[in-house]
């Protein structure tokens, strides 16, 4: 699916799909409709079986600035709760297959969330992480009070949520924010890189991983650990189980 607001490339050979945000002009801020495109965009690719790990990325200058503070200025609380942007938020927690964000340029506020709820983030070295919403009055909406500290922890969570500062790309690798840092031109090419290696791994078992991950932060350690058990056992019901593994005995 391709919209001027959403670019869709496959590479099949490789199994990996780059999703653009490509509303440069407002920095890929997020309004309620182009959040619908992109869940639908992600949702096509969840269900396309010649696609096993997703990038999702935006422009040089920004990978998303936020919510779109036009249409959030003239929100009222019913207003908020009849758009229904949380069941959008909480669709894009539903992808199965895994999601490689690549960030350059500015991450914030949604934009930074967005990241978040991706599995892995990759950021360019000018990339700009930030939940700047306490400057506008108001805080994180989309999981950034609840991802965030899971990433940072409470500290450095507090700061950049109660002062709405911005960290640099390399701050953010510091912290724990970001699994690498790279040159701006190298973005995508690593983030390439990264999904080749997840999509040629059992799509069953990645998939099985990635849901058990996301688990831990939902469930106590007993009930995760059985649902891990659950997810373990079904990666034994497929064809790669036992390809991989007898051709590791034949050698
Ligand atoms: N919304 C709308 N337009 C934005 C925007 C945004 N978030 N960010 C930038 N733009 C627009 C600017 O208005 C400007 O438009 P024109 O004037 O050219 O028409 C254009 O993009 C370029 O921006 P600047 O001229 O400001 O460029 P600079 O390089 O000087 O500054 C900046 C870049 C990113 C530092 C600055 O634009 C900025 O501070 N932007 C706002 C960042 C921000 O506060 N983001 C948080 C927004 S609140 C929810 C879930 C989540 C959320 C809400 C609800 N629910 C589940 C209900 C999330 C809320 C947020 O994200």
């Amino acid at each position: 699916m391709d919209s001027t607001n959403i670019l869709v490339s496959i590479n099949a050979s490789k199994k990996i799909a780059i999703l653009t945000l490509n509303r440069p002009k407002e920095l890929n801020a997020l309004s309620y409709d182009f959040l619908n495109e992109i869940f639908q965009a992600l949702d096509l690719l969840d269900k396309n079986e010649g696609v096993n790990c997703i990038i999702l990325t935006g422009s040089d200058r920004a990978f998303a600035a936020g919510a779109d503070i036009k249409a959030l200025a003239q929100q009222s609380p019913l207003g908020i709760w009849k758009m229904d942007m949380y069941g959008l938020w909480q669709n894009l927690k539903q992808i199965k297959k895994p999601l490689i964000a690549a960030v350059s340029g500015f991450a914030l506020g949604g934009g930074c969330e967005l990241a978040m709820i991706c599995d892995m983030i990759i950021a360019a070295e000018n990339a700009q992480f930030g939940q700047p919403e306490i400057k506008l009055g108001i805080m994180p909406g989309a999981g950034g009070t609840q991802r965030l500290p899971r990433l940072v922890g409470k500290l450095k969570a507090m700061e950049l949520v109660l002062t709405g500062t911005f960290i640099s790309a390399t701050e953010a690798y510091r912290i724990g924010m970001v699994n690498k840092v790279v040159p701006n031109e190298m973005l995508i090419f690593e983030a390439e890189k990264t999904a080749t290696l997840i999509a040629s791994q059992s799509t069953t078992a990645v998939q099985m991983a990635k849901e058990s991950i996301l688990k831990s932060f939902d469930m106590g350690l007993n009930e995760g650990l059985a649902f891990e058990r659950r997810n373990y056992m079904m990666c034994f019901d497929t064809e790669e189980q036992k390809e991989k593994m007898n051709a590791f005995l034949e050698k």
